[in-house]
């Protein structure tokens, strides 16, 4: 137990290093990042595939405390970065800078659902999802249900062919190409060879050695 966060967030905390390796270099955080940031080999993973894939610059529509986001600016695309949260930008852009990688992204607190039928097709050429799942929780569910998450997806598709969506470990896999279209899944390892931790659909170009220009 750590007296840093409350006791529901500890074991978050000991896993600070694998969300940000530089999480003592000042990273910030508040509660619901603690639980939502994606980690930091999966997000880097996440990104490589983007910019293998050509991709320049890239939405990220919920990018929390900017986990996402670094990992994009250090694998070379430039992100357009947004989250709801006021404090939660100040965060991200805290620790972006932290990362040494501000400058590689612009941050614009703006709700998802407005912004998104707002943004021109180009020049952005991909999307990243990455929505809140209702909190941890979401592991009560035997499987998780991706239907409230379809809305999302269709907004980000109208502005990109090309997206990408983090999802829980226990969604149904047959459920997410039923709902969303044709996707590659991925399932996303981390410590556990057992048991995702998180599992990445992919869309449109994104999928595996296509090119999005
Ligand atoms: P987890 O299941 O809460 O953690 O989240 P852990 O340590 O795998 O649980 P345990 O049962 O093995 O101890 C797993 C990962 O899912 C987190 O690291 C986040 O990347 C991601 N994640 C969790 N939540 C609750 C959310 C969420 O609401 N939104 C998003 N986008 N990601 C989440």
């Amino acid at each position: 137990m750590t007296d840093a966060v409350p006791p529901h967030l500890a074991k978050y905390y000991s896993q600070r290093h694998r969300l940000f390796h530089r999480f003592s270099d000042g990273i910030l955080m508040d509660a619901e990042s603690w639980y939502s940031v994606t980690p930091e080999k999966i997000a880097a993973h996440i990104a490589q595939r983007f910019v293998h894939a050509g991709v320049h610059l890239v939405l990220d529509a919920c990018c929390g405390a900017g986990g996402n986001t670094i990992q994009f600016a250090l694998a070379g695309a430039h992100v357009l970065a947004l989250d709801i949260c006021p404090d939660r930008i100040a965060i991200a852009i805290n620790n972006a800078t932290v990362y040494g990688v501000d400058q590689y992204a612009d941050f614009i607190c703006a709700d998802m659902y407005s912004m998104l039928p707002a943004i021109r097709r180009r020049p952005i050429d991909a999307i990243f999802l990455s929505p809140p799942w209702g909190g941890p929780e979401y592991q009560q569910d035997e499987v998780f249900d991706v239907e409230p998450f379809l809305e999302l997806v269709l907004l980000a598709k109208r502005v990109s062919d090309n997206v990408a969506v983090l999802l829980p470990r226990n969604v149904s896999l047959e459920n997410i190409e039923k709902h969303f279209g044709p996707c590659e899944v991925e399932l996303n390892y981390l410590g556990s060879p057992h048991r995702p931790k998180t599992v990445t659909a992919y869309f449109g170009e994104m999928l595996t050695g296509r090119r999005v220009a």
